[in-house]
């Protein structure tokens, strides 16, 4: 059992940084007063939730006309059946929207099953919600509404902590909550990045200066820390890749001294250690990492104009 659980959850993460859908992803949709995404590749209603709200939008719920119809719209793009973002996780029997939406207030009927831990909604059919255990793989739609936050056209993301820099051409954020390197890959991912890819010495100078003590204010922080970057042992030979597929020797490899040393024999995964050198590390151990975002590759469209966005660059 335990090993299923291991494996499903393996699977999961990895098919969600598959997700690394053409961009622009988010579509401004008038109706709805903000943009839609459908995920049409199938995760459980946790990871469901996850990425949306790593993509910095909710899993949308029809807790509108407008919503619900257009997610009857998407709906109909799949085959059938799709998570919405209402559950009773909290309160059993007590169905409620992520922004707190009773689904008695939403424009939609409820089909109630008498298995036991049905706590997530589904849509099977038109104006038909129906209760199912959140296990099941489902594609998805997540949504942002226009008013919160301003998005941050010179990264092309709604996130405002992604700070553009002239001298790589380059956005990046600093997360301050460790994790482990295939969860940080999936967090950089869902924002519309990658895990940091250090080309040269300039930007692994760049990189180690984001973390200083004096920038980060994380508790626990200890000088030496660490940060993930995007270059991993993938086949556990020795042959390390960035996570574009290139090679790193055309990237920057300046490893730190006796590195990599596999210490352990499990030492799989990139970190660009205090002194701007490299060093293999655990890919399950959490560490702070880094998302490196191509400011080009706006990822909604205009919220006004609903075409494209062009990079506004400094
Ligand atoms: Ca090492």
């Amino acid at each position: 059992m335990f090993v299923k659980i291991i494996f499903g959850i393996a699977f999961g993460v990895l098919s969600l940084i598959l997700i690394i859908a053409g961009m622009p992803d988010y579509y401004q949709d008038d109706n709805v007063v903000g943009w839609i995404k459908l995920h049409k590749t199938p995760a459980t209603f946790k990871d469901a939730y996850m990425t949306c709200y790593y993509e910095g939008a909710v899993l949308a719920s029809p807790i509108n006309d407008p919503l619900a119809a257009t997610l009857e719209r998407k709906r109909n793009m799949t085959d059938g059946v799709i998570w919405i973002g209402t559950h009773s996780l909290f309160s059993e029997n007590d169905f409620i929207s992520i922004e707190g939406v009773q689904v008695n207030d939403m424009p939609i009927s409820i089909s109630y099953e008498t298995e036991p831990n049905e706590n997530c909604l589904i849509m099977a059919s038109a104006g038909q919600a129906q209760t199912s255990n959140c296990t099941r793989l489902l594609p998805f739609v997540c949504y942002r509404h226009r008013r919160d936050e301003p998005v941050n056209f010179k990264c092309g993301t709604f996130d405002n902590r992604y700070k553009y820099e002239p001298r790589t051409g380059s956005c990046y954020k600093l997360h301050h909550e460790r994790q482990e390197w295939l969860r940080a890959q999936l967090i950089c991912s869902s924002e519309g990045g990658y895990l940091a890819v250090v080309n040269d010495e300039e930007e692994a100078m760049i990189l180690r200066n984001m973390s200083s003590r004096r920038a980060l204010k994380i508790s626990k922080y200890t000088d030496w820390e660490p940060l993930f970057i995007g270059i991993r042992d993938w086949d556990r030979k020795g042959i390390w890749t960035t996570v574009q597929g290139d090679s790193l020797d055309s990237v920057y490899h300046a490893w730190g001294w006796g590195q990599p040393d596999n210490l352990g024999g499990r030492q799989y995964c990139g970190s660009l250690l205090k002194n701007g050198l490299l060093d293999d590390t655990w890919c399950h151990v959490k560490t702070l990492f880094i998302c490196e975002k191509d400011p080009c590759k706006a990822r909604f469209t205009h919220p006004s104009t609903g075409n494209p966005i062009e990079p506004d660059f400094p």
